[in-house]
């Protein structure tokens, strides 16, 4: 990977930002080893079902067994996996910037296990559980058998993650869309940009004046909008971004 692909615009703006905020998609796990949802032209597909019905609103309320299954079974993957450059890269990003917000659409835990601090997780974490009546959260630990009911009041625990067709956490896109409304630079790594209203970061951040940079091998329907694209694995492009 070339170092000159990176513009010196985007090397100054780097150098002299006070305000940087990053969202990040699947893509950004996807040197760890963790399945995309999309892109190279495949869906993930479990048991038959496309994800989007497995993750659906609609298949919690029919079938909340079979959507604990299908959350077991990626944890069960996840456990063995480990960050990448990328999300080491980005932890260490958090030490440059006055202000640095780190938003994510993935459930995976894998920025915080890099050493990123105050993630915001847009879609939860599939390393919780959470109460469908009182809310509480509890966490799920690797090897420990995970509580099936409530331990205040005893209803059905789900896995603590945003389906399809269901609200955000109140409160977690408003503090993602405040801190975008806000930043000067901002870098969309690793997303098909087709979630609502994950993608609309970049777009509340292009509008408000900030400088956007796309991180990805394929482009999205956000790629026009970027002042830069830098075509590759996040893993390759973003040590470069911050060699002076
Ligand atoms: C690399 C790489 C490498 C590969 N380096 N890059 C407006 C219009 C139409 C519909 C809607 C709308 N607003 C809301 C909606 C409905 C819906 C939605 O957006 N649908 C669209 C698909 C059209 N949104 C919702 O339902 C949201 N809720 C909501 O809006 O509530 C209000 C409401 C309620 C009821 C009705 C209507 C509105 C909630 C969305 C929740 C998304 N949940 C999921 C599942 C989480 C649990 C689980 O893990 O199973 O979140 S879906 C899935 O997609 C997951 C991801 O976080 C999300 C985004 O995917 P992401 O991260 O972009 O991954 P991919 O796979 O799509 O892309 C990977 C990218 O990486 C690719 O571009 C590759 O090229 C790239 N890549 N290797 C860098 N090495």
């Amino acid at each position: 990977m070339q170092s000159d692909l990176i513009s010196t615009s985007l090397h100054e703006r780097f150098a002299q930002a006070g305000r940087v905020l990053v969202l990040t998609g699947a893509g950004i796990s996807a040197e760890s080893g963790v399945p995309t949802f999309r892109g190279g032209g495949n869906t993930t597909v479990w048991k038959g079902m496309p994800f989007d019905v497995i993750s659906s609103a609609m298949m919690m309320q029919r079938d909340l067994p079979a959507v604990w299954e299908w959350f077991d079974y990626r944890r069960s993957i996840l456990q063995s996996l480990r960050p990448n450059r990328g999300h080491l890269e980005l932890a260490r990003w958090a030490d440059r910037f006055p202000e640095f917000t780190l938003v994510t659409q993935n459930v995976d835990g894998l920025h915080q296990a890099a050493g990123s601090r105050d993630v915001i997780e847009l879609h939860g974490s599939v390393w919780r559980a959470r109460c469908v009546m009182c809310r509480t959260n509890y966490e799920i630990i690797p090897e420990v058998k995970r509580l099936d009911a409530c331990l205040d009041c005893g209803a059905w625990l789900r896995p603590d993650v945003v389906l399809f067709g269901e609200m955000l956490p109140p409160g977690r896109f408003e503090m993602a869309a405040e801190r975008a409304a806000d930043c000067q630079l901002c870098f969309v790594i690793g997303t098909s940009a087709l979630v609502y209203p994950a993608a609309s970061i970049p777009e509340i951040a292009k509008a408000a004046g900030a400088f956007v940079c796309e991180v990805n091998p394929e482009r999205t329907p956000l790629s026009d909008l970027c002042d830069e694209v830098l075509t590759g694995k996040a893993g390759d492009v973003l040590p470069l971004i911050s060699k002076s």
